[in-house]
């Protein structure tokens, strides 16, 4: 049975410092991803800090919301059959270092900090984030 989805994407500053978008959009595309909506924007950190705040209580809260709005971000509606756990897949481990070949993070990831990108980890987050940045 088919359970199409979509989840929410974000190329971190890293990548887009790099000039990683298309080679990271590729690597979407040949795996099946639908990009329906994107758009590069930089956030404030007070909106990094709304968009990550179940993770407030970290040690590393603050240097997160400081870097995820050190500069532009692409963030991206993507859609396929399960898109959510799909993705988590595709990205790889959180930790560069632990991520498998083939992944993104892998790929391109420098650190657990500068890991290139982000997505959504549940359906239900997947539909918080996505409204976050794509309200309309
Ligand atoms: P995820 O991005 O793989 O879902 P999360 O645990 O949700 O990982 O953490 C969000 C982001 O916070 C990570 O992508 C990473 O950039 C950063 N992060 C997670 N754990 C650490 C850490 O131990 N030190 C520094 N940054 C971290
Ligand atoms: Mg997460």
């Amino acid at each position: 049975m088919s359970n199409i989805e979509q989840t929410l994407s974000i190329i971190k500053p890293d990548a887009i410092e790099r000039n990683l978008e298309n080679e990271i959009k590729e690597m979407f595309k040949v795996n099946g991803f639908k990009i329906i909506n994107e758009k590069k924007i930089k956030i404030e950190k007070s909106e990094a800090e709304t968009f990550y705040k179940v993770h407030e209580t970290k040690p590393f809260y603050s240097d997160l919301c400081e870097y995820l709005s050190s500069g532009p971000i692409v963030v991206m509606i993507l859609e396929k059959d399960n898109a959510v756990l799909e993705n988590r897949s595709l990205m790889g481990a959180t930790n560069p270092k632990d991520a498998e070949e083939g992944t993104i993070r892998k790929k391109y990831g420098i650190s657990i900090d500068k890991n290139s990108v982000h997505g959504s980890d549940s359906a239900e987050n997947a539909k918080i984030e996505i409204n976050f940045f794509f309200k309309d």
